[in-house]
């Protein structure tokens, strides 16, 4: 038996890229922590490789593992999501006594960290579902962290936590984030707007690329320019940077590259979640679809040589269009975040999470792929009103979305006009207009659904829940059908 000195203060399962990375994170910040992985052989590649300087103990066997650990317990997985996670659970938990805590930080789906949480909770064991963010290099020095679940095990985890997580302004980029599948819901939706600023950024390329014809050199100054206002982003850092490599001839990589986008399932889960809770997610919906259709390059290429484009060419001030395009992508960034939070709200209501909202933008502000400057405004809009409605509703983002307005319609309009595909661009710009519209056409809607399957209207001169019907043909009857939203 080890003296409790020499027991180590976290268990790390897993050691693929994140799991090696976060352990020796957690190492430089002085943790004693203990690893193990399936394949015994990737323990001592470790051990003899990076880990050969640090205190990290090796162990083979899952008992000797939970032995190491000082109580309460704390094993934190990072492993492949789903059952993987699952069966560790499942060979973990007779080592385990009350109170001690399971962290998984892979990718989980938020539904499978509330079962979770709620099963181990009847066995005394404190459940974790944390986000991890930051890929590989935020996981070696500063990951956010999102952890949600039991929030018994919030005392015991958070000095590590929030020691190796990044810091901005000297804040942590980590709190806890709410109940059961909080943590990892939050993380899933941080991946959709991942999502949404990347294909936007992706658009305002090929306006200029393709649309007016700038050089990759030109691009690139733009994208530098745009990295020093208020777009000033890690994303926008990377793309200035992506395009400025270049192959042995002298060529653009970025020109060699397949234009046929993969993923791996975050933003596909965010927009179906948005379709569930009825949450108009348009900008991340689009920007999923567009790597759908990114994917469809054979028939994309027969497309090209039959459908016409019926489009006019670029002509016009470059500057202007170029200040267009920045201000087209700031603006519809806010709508994507605006809309990123109308879908925390409505699953803090529906899962019944408190969520702190101005708390999830201080933890994405650093150690994530959407870490930027304009995180620190949305934190402030919620210091400023806790309760607020919707960020668009907020002073700063009035002023910021009226300063960008015409720029935005004028860059939307010129792509429709010289044919270039601007999927996020319009559909915020779209959602925009509905969002401020006092009146829709969903009056007609009603009025067709009725028509044809009597489902009822309500009027504007009556109360709101009063549901009326028309014969609308003189053929039909007075029977209406049921109400209820799905
Ligand atoms: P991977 O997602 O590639 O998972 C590798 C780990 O899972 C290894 O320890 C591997 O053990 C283990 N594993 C697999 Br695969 N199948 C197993 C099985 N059937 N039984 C037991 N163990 C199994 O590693 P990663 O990229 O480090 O990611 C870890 C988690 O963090 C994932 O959930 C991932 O989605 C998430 N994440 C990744 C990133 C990133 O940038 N990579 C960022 C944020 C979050 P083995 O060595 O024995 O095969």
């Amino acid at each position: 038996m080890k003296k409790a000195d020499q027991l180590a203060d976290i268990g790390v399962v897993g050691l693929a890229v994140m799991g090696q990375n976060l352990a020796l994170n957690m190492n430089d910040k002085g943790y004693k922590v203990a690893v193990y992985n399936r394949t015994a052989s990737k323990v001592d590649e470790f051990m003899r490789g990076p880990a050969q300087n640090s205190e990290i103990i090796a162990c083979y066997e899952l008992k000797n593992f939970i032995e190491t650990l000082q109580k309460p317990r704390r094993v934190m997985l990072m492993v492949k999501a789903g059952e993987v996670v699952d069966n560790f659970i499942q060979q973990l938990a007779p080592y385990l006594e009350q109170g001690d805590i399971i962290i998984d930080g892979g990718n989980s789906l938020f539904n499978d960290s509330d079962r979770r949480t709620q099963q181990l909770a009847k066995q005394g064991i404190l459940f974790v579902g944390s986000g991890v963010s930051g890929g590989e290099e935020g996981a070696r020095h500063g990951p956010s962290l999102m952890p949600g679940g039991n929030k018994a095990a919030w005392p015991a985890i958070q000095d590590i936590f929030q020691s190796i997580s990044a810091h901005v302004d000297g804040e942590p980029c980590c709190d806890w984030v709410g109940n059961g599948g909080a943590g990892h819901y939050v993380k899933m939706v941080h991946n959709g707007i991942e999502y949404g600023d990347m294909q936007l950024i992706c658009e305002a390329y090929q306006m200029m690329r393709e649309g007016m014809g700038l050089s990759g050199n030109e691009i690139q100054q733009v994208f530098a320019e745009w990295n020093e206002g208020v777009l000033d982003s890690y994303l926008i850092e990377i793309t200035r940077d992506i395009l400025s490599v270049k192959e042995a001839d002298g060529t653009l990589l970025i020109d060699h590259i397949l234009d046929t986008a993969g993923q791996k399932g975050t933003g596909k889960w965010t927009g179906m979640n948005a379709l569930d809770l009825g949450t108009p997610l348009t900008l991340i919906g689009e920007a999923v679809f567009a790597r759908c259709l990114s994917a469809l390059k054979d028939e994309r290429v027969t497309a090209s040589q039959v459908l016409p484009a019926e489009a006019a060419t670029f002509t016009g001030d470059k500057r202007e269009m170029i200040d267009a395009i920045r201000d087209a992508l700031y603006a519809s960034k806010i709508i994507s975040y605006a809309q990123g939070y109308m879908l925390m709200r409505e699953a803090a209501t529906t899962y019944g999470w408190e969520l702190n909202y101005g708390g999830i933008a201080m933890m994405w502000r650093g150690g994530c792929i959407i870490r930027s400057q304009f995180l620190s405004n949305i934190h402030d809009a919620f210091e400023r009103n806790p309760n607020l409605q919707n960020l668009l509703l907020d002073s700063f983002f009035i002023d910021a979305i009226t300063e960008a307005l015409p720029g935005w319609r004028k860059a939307v309009g010129k792509a429709i006009e010289i044919g270039v595909p601007v999927p996020t661009f319009s559909s915020a710009l779209s959602f925009y207009d509905g969002y401020r519209s006092k009146r829709l056409p969903a009056n007609l809607l009603q009025a067709q659904r009725d028509y044809f399957g009597a489902h009822t209207y309500e009027r504007l001169d009556k109360p709101r829940g009063k549901f009326f019907h028309t014969n609308w043909t003189g053929r039909g009857g007075d029977v209406s059908a049921s109400h209820y939203a799905v």
